[in-house]
């Protein structure tokens, strides 16, 4: 028996991008653990990769092409569909024009190689591509605008701080290895607030717990900065980096401090008790990902930006406003332009009616790394715009939603067969991902996707060089042998962002938010309860690893939220779009009006949140408002 253990990165959407040990046994993998030499990871992995290897061997696997012949599919040799996809592709291009051609990517990978496949696209075009981020487009806008690039301070700067906001972020779901500088922080003496509409375990960390109601979180980021006003909290300096501050001073003196508590829903003793431990900082905001995707999204984080920089928390050791790391930011891309040269760009929250109205058409679509149907809002019309195209291919290891909805669908690697490297958005760190088993079957990476078809397409030269050219045109080639050994510390990142205080906007200074819309988004009455579809620690989006729910969806909520009915009923969930099977669970943690279940169960098994959450935007940024679906539980 030949054992070996290999050294690798997870590739998947997480802020984490972990390293990873591989123990391979006669070429099959038989454990993956967290590599305790990385820094972030030491050595723990999340409980949905600790069940990856279910997922790498599960049967469902996709080991060939698959065509659809009516309403099933039957195995094709990749000649047939490469053929078939080469010739659609030109005489498209030269009927409609590239614009009639839509490649769409999300984040099943984060891999920087998943750009080679764009590229090709721009080559071949440039195609259309999405427009917008439904992930984290409305908070990076917000950054951008703020402090023109949105980065963070080293993770373990985190220990430097005297007090951590969990600013509507849940660790213990969505970023575990924030966890570990989270509990050495508090050792230290740190104090830890989470604020967040819905109770989690966060708050067994937390010091303070404040549960405002869903996007008062604007409210409650003025209130604390109208106390920080009257007692001495703000930056003598603020006027010197900052444009708008007296728009801004205006702006949190026009409501009185109880006022904004109320706007936020929180009691003003919660409020004030928050202000004064922010106020004796450093104070380090965390600002999670999930308080950004609603329609006031960007503004919300563009007034928490603004309270971490007027307390003179921004460009300090243990202070900043963390939403995002730059996890490009070791890469160089420029070989590819993308929505710069872009000639349409189809908007991503709305994706399925977007495609269905087009004008000119869309006729073919490319899905790679996502899984549009059960991902983004409004799932049928996804569906359906996906159907009714002359071809849509999807990229693949199962027969997900939208695999189903294609005309083609081709078999591709998992992480632990694909060769590439990635960056995180949760910490500084970039790895290489080292292909450790063979792919079964006829399985290909993107890339050797993109090989096999650009020669059929006219595309030769760059797409035929060695995946290890690539990497070495997006990384210099020193820094890839280092990663041959372990993950390694962007050399180009900061250990503090903004620490002379100036910034990447027109000014050089910060932009702080001055005129906002103060209208925080009601349920309307026939419809008076949110949906919020939140991470579950069981899957990474829609991939459930070979668990997927079955029944009824469990929708947790207040006893009062839902009067007549027993915690355990089955129930029917009732949106304008439509209705999901629920079955009902009392926690009386929760506010009353919200109804929380798991994001990104499949429609084919009935479990869809996104099958009745309409297409709503973000006020910036092109995020999709998720949580804010109005909806009312009735008998089933
Ligand atoms: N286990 C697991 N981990 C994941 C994922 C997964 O599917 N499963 N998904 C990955 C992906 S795609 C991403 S983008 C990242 C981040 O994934 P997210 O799921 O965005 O994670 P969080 O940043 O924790 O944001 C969720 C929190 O935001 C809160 N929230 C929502 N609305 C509001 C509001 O109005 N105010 C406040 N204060 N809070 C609000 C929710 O109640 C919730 O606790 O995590 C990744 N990690
Ligand atoms: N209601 C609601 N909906 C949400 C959210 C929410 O909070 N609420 N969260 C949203 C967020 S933050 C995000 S980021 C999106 C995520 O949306 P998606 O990115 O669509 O999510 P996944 O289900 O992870 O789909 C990724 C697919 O890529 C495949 N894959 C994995 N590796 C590779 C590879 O190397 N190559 C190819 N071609 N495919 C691969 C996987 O098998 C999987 O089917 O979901 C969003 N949807
Ligand atoms: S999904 Fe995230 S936490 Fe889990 S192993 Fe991958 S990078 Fe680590
Ligand atoms: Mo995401």
């Amino acid at each position: 028996m030949s054992t070996k253990e290999i050294k690798t990165a997870c590739n998947r959407d997480c802020p984490d991008a972990c390293g990873m040990i591989a123990r391979v046994e006669d070429g099959r993998v038989v454990e993956l653990r967290g590599d305790p030499e990385h820094p972030v990871t030491r050595g723990f992995l999340c409980y949905r990769t600790n069940r990856f290897l279910k997922r790498q061997y599960h049967p469902d696997r996709l080991t060939t092409p698959l065509v659809r012949e009516g309403d099933s599919f039957r195995k094709a040799s990749w000649d047939e569909v490469l053929d078939r996809i080469a010739t659609t592709m030109k005489t498209i291009r030269d009927e409609s024009g590239p614009t009639a051609i839509l490649h769409y990517r999300s984040g099943g990978s984060l891999g920087i190689m998943k750009h080679v496949t764009d590229t090709f696209f721009e080559r071949f075009g440039p195609t259309a591509v999405k427009g917008g981020d439904i992930c984290s487009g409305a908070g990076e806008t917000a950054q951008i605008t703020d402090f023109g690039l949105s980065d963070s301070n080293d993770l373990s700067d985190l220990l430097n701080s005297r007090t951590i906001v969990l600013w509507g972020k849940n660790p213990h779901v969505s970023n575990v290895h924030l966890l570990p500088v989270l509990k050495e922080a508090k050792e230290n003496g740190a104090r830890i607030v989470t604020i967040d509409p819905v109770r989690h375990k966060g708050a067994g960390l937390a010091d303070l717990v404040l549960q405002p109601r869903t996007g008062g979180d604007l409210a409650l980021a003025l209130g604390v900065a109208h106390r920080l006003f009257d007692h001495d909290g703000i930056d003598p300096e603020t006027s010197e980096y900052c444009d708008h501050f007296p728009e801004f001073e205006r702006l949190v003196r026009s409501r009185t401090l109880p006022e904004w508590a109320a706007m936020a829903d929180v009691p003003v003793n919660g409020l004030e008790a928050f202000a004064e431990m922010y106020a004796e900082g450093p104070a380090a905001i965390q600002i999670g990902w999930g308080m950004q995707r609603r329609r006031n999204g960007s503004t919300i984080v563009r007034a928490v930006d603004a309270l971490a920089t007027v307390s003179g928390n921004i460009g300090i050791p243990g202070g900043g406003a963390s939403f995002y790391f730059q996890r490009r930011g070791a890469f160089d891309t420029s070989f590819q332009k993308g929505n710069a040269v872009a000639p349409r760009l189809i908007p991503e929250h709305s994706l399925g009616r977007s495609i269905l109205s087009a004008d000119p058409k869309v006729r073919m679509v490319w899905v790679t790394c996502g899984n549009p149907v059960a991902t983004l809002p409004d799932s049928h019309a996804t569906a359906e715009a996906l159907r009714t195209r002359d071809l849509t291919v999807v990229v693949d290891s199962f027969l997900t939603d939208t695999a189903r909805s294609a005309d083609i669908v081709l078999p591709v690697t998992t992480m632990l067969e694909d060769d590439d490297l990635v960056g995180a958005y949760g910490h500084h760190w970039i790895a290489e991902v080292t292909p450790v088993v063979q792919a079964p079957g006829e399985v290909k990476t993107d890339y050797e996707i993109v090989q096999a078809l650009a020669p059929k397409v006219g595309l030769k030269g760059e797409f035929q060089e060695p995946v290890k050219a690539w990497k070495e045109k997006m990384l210099n080639t020193d820094n890839l042998s280092a990663l041959v050994t372990g993950a390694i510390r962007n050399p180009g990142a900061p250990q503090v962002v903004f620490a002379d205080r100036t910034f990447p906007t027109a000014s050089g200074k910060v932009n702080l938010l001055h005129d906002p819309d103060l209208a925080i988004p009601n349920p309307p009455p026939d419809y008076p309860l949110q949906l919020m579809a939140l991470s579950t620690r069981k899957a990474q989006c829609a991939q459930w690893e070979g668990e997927e729910p079955e029944g009824p969806i469990v929708a947790t909520v207040h006893p009062d939220s839902a009067p007549g009915f027993t915690g355990g009923d089955v129930a029917a969930l009732e949106s304008e779009m439509g209705t999901l099977g629920v079955q009902l669970k009392f926690d009386d943690r929760q506010r009353i009006g919200l109804v929380l279940v798991d994001k990104c169960g499949w429609l084919s098994s009935g479990q869809s949140a996104n099958a009745i959450t309409p297409a709503w935007e973000t006020d910036a940024g092109g995020g999709a408002a998720y949580y804010e679906t109005p909806v009312r539980i009735r008998p089933a």
